[in-house]
């Protein structure tokens, strides 16, 4: 069992995977789109996570599903701003999970304390600009393009050493425009420009991209792959909102490889599953037997 998590500066550090409930304040997100699209019904979704175990809560106004078109930056800014400024009031962890360096820059000032970019600073060239100088931790994502084409680049030889590979370029991009190493946090980006074996092979995998040196943001929460893994004998996937026990499974699998963070719709059985990973890891090597003599 992989011990690594790391610690991101300028968030607090935990003992544990950390658990990130998602407040999409958006009609069409795949997994939940409308559900709180309404500010008051966002807040309280936000409020309802932390009560539920959540150690950071990740506002968003724009969904990535595949196929999507992108939203305008005055509705964006609309959608996200009120809910950051009230959570972060009431005193939680708020992450702003967007592409855009001019809601970014709103977000953090009110009182946003991480950049989630799914981008990974691709999509806006202010972004990273921007968060050096808010500086706030940054989100690296694995991304190869907006979402209305991203299946079409779904195209690998080796998934993991390719994205691997992909997301220094962004964690390098990232360094030379002024954002802070210490900051930054890497994410494969399940699901974008990903088919379900990609997904799988890349969880399979999670070790490897320890080799990046930053902590893993693993955000599987009810994605496509599940729906594969879980399809009936016709195919047909179970609807987005009964994947969160598969959703769980990933937590278990992300924390036990080292993670530092999952992302996740649903928080109370993830953040059960990273408290019993927490146990096992302290308990190992309690019973283990003596060295034999003359051993090592
Ligand atoms: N996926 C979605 C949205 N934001 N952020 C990060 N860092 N990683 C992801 O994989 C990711 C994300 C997809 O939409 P959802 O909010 O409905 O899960």
């Amino acid at each position: 069992m992989s011990a690594i998590r790391g610690r991101v500066r300028g968030l607090p550090e935990w003992d544990r995977c950390a658990v990130m409930g998602v407040v999409n304040v958006t009609p069409d997100s795949f997994s939940d789109g409308g559900r709180w699209f309404d500010t008051e019904a966002a807040i309280k979704r936000g409020l309802d996570l932390l009560a539920q175990g959540a150690d950071l809560v990740d506002v968003g106004g724009e969904s990535t599903r595949p196929g999507a078109t992108r939203v305008d930056e005055p509705e964006e800014i609309r959608r996200v701003l009120p809910v950051v400024r009230a959570l972060a009031a009431e005193g939680a962890v708020v992450s702003v999970d967007t592409m855009r360096a001019s809601v970014a820059e709103r977000a953090v000032r009110a009182g946003a304390r991480l950049v989630n970019d799914v981008s990974g600073g691709r999509a806006d060239p202010a972004m990273v600009p921007v968060v050096a100088a808010e500086g706030v931790p940054f989100v690296v994502m694995h991304w190869r393009g907006q979402s209305a084409d991203m299946n079409d680049r779904a195209v690998y030889r080796r998934v993991v050493p390719e994205v691997l590979a992909e997301l220094r370029q962004s964690l390098d991009a990232a360094v030379a425009g002024g954002i802070d190493p210490e900051s930054l946090i890497v994410d494969p980006g399940l699901g974008f420009a990903k088919t379900a074996p990609h997904d799988l092979e890349l969880i399979a995998g999670l070790g490897q991209l320890h080799a990046l040196g930053r902590p893993l943001l693993v955000a599987a929460s009810r994605k496509r792959f599940l729906g594969t893994v879980l399809a009936d004998a016709d195919g047909t996937p179970p609807p987005a909102r009964d994947r969160d026990a598969a959703t769980a499974a990933i937590t278990t699998l992300a924390a036990h490889a080292g993670a530092w963070a999952v992302r996740v719709h649903e928080v109370a059985a993830s953040a059960d599953a990273v408290r019993v990973v927490r146990a096992v890891r302290d308990q190992r090597g309690v019973s283990d037997p003596p060295p034999a003599p003359g051993a090592g």
